[in-house]
């Protein structure tokens, strides 16, 4: 890129700043629509309780605390790191029938799949945030064993966390899930043909090459050796981000002992910011997205994982109603202004979310 060029298309981003313009997400072939200088807007709906929630490090009515039994009647192990079991209330089930049906416009297939839950600590207390890098070692070896294991009979491992009760979690107890099935569900379907498209040019791995444009740059958030985590250009929540490692990786059983490493440290700095940016025990949603199995080719696949927090503000969620149900995703901060306060907000000192640990309110970055 020619230096006129490069000083051209900056003062062309510039403008995005103030001005309602749509962003386009190639890693989903969307786009978005971003209102910026809209965030003054009032605000009388809903507010979220906010506040650290206290938790005691054993709960005996927690159905995941070590020794205690689930709602279906069994007893949990005495377990003392990590522990993953069958959800005992599946949404996927082994054995189902895939057969299809076809009449006309009405179209349905069996889906045949599994669900697993795992329980990233003992300590009903804690969260990835306030994990040792060690423990949340164990955590990303369960996440890539349990997709080594589920990829040898279902096509998509998708693994994810809901975190919080705004997020839908049932539990506070620090646990995620796995859910594997025979298709490929909508979001998998998307990327895959983006990136699969955006290969066949003769390119490099699309997120490779995102990787590469992004480093050190307005939406960075975090960086490593081996990763990087960014509010994407087209980010839909307020404070998404995406985490992607720097060279080429196909699924998560394929990241070597020292990536793993430093996966878990930069997972760490980036949930802390996330609680340290509003002090309170971040709710979202988050998940890898990896290469589906079952004989295709995995060249034109990064791993990565999004992150979608529901929180605009301390106690205001984004909703994404009317014009995002449908029209297409829009959102009023724009992206660099998100990575702004997250890089503002301390990744390194985390407030402990047990009764009386008070938060220091020297980390907190102002509400947006
Ligand atoms: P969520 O908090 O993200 O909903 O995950 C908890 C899962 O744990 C949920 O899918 C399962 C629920 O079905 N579960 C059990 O399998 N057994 C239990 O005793 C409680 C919850
Ligand atoms: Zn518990």
């Amino acid at each position: 890129m020619s230096a006129s060029r490069g000083r051209r298309s900056e003062a062309q981003f510039d403008r995005l700043r103030s001005e309602p313009h749509r962003r386009f997400n190639a890693l989903i072939d969307e786009w978005i629509l971003v209102s910026a200088g809209r965030t003054r807007r009032p605000w009388q709906g809903r507010r979220e309780p906010s506040g650290p929630e206290s938790s005691p490090p054993y709960e005996s009515n927690c159905y995941l605390c070590p020794g205690n039994m689930r709602a279906n009647g069994q007893r949990n192990p005495a377990y003392d790191s990590t522990f993953v079991f069958v959800n005992d209330f599946s949404a996927l089930r082994p054995g189902t029938s895939t057969e299809r049906i076809e009449d006309g416009l009405l179209r349905a297939e069996g889906e045949e799949g599994a669900c697993h839950v795992l329980c990233f600590s003992p300590r009903h207390d804690l969260t990835l945030a306030l994990m040792s890098v060690e423990a949340v070692r164990r955590v990303v070896d369960v996440w890539a064993d349990e997709t080594a294991e589920l990829g040898k009979r279902y096509r998509w491992v998708q693994v994810f966390e809901n975190r919080g009760q705004i997020m839908g979690a049932s539990n506070p107890h620090p646990h995620g899930q796995v859910w594997a099935g025979s298709a490929l569900p909508r979001e998998a379907t998307k990327e895959d043909g983006a990136q699969r498209r955006y290969h066949a040019q003769g390119r490099q791995r699309l997120l490779l090459e995102y990787v590469a444009q992004e480093g050190g740059g307005a939406r960075s958030i975090e960086e490593n050796d081996d990763w990087l985590v960014v509010v994407p250009f087209w980010a839909a929540w307020p404070y998404e981000t995406l985490l992607m490692p720097r060279q080429p990786v196909s699924r998560l059983p394929d990241l070597t002992p020292s990536m793993r490493d430093s996966l878990s440290d930069i997972l760490i700095r980036l949930l802390t910011r996330y609680d340290n940016l509003f002090g309170l025990s971040f709710p979202y949603s988050m998940g890898w997205h990896q290469a589906p199995f079952g004989g295709d080719d995995t060249d034109h696949w990064q791993l990565h994982a999004h992150f979608l927090p529901p929180l605009l503000r301390a106690n205001v969620r984004k909703f994404m109603v009317g014009y995002e149900l449908l029209a297409e995703a829009q959102r009023d901060l724009t992206a660099e202004q998100a990575a702004e306060e997250l890089r503002a907000a301390s990744p390194t000192h985390r407030f402990q979310t047990s009764a009386g640990s008070p938060i220091d309110s020297s980390v907190l970055a102002p509400a947006g």
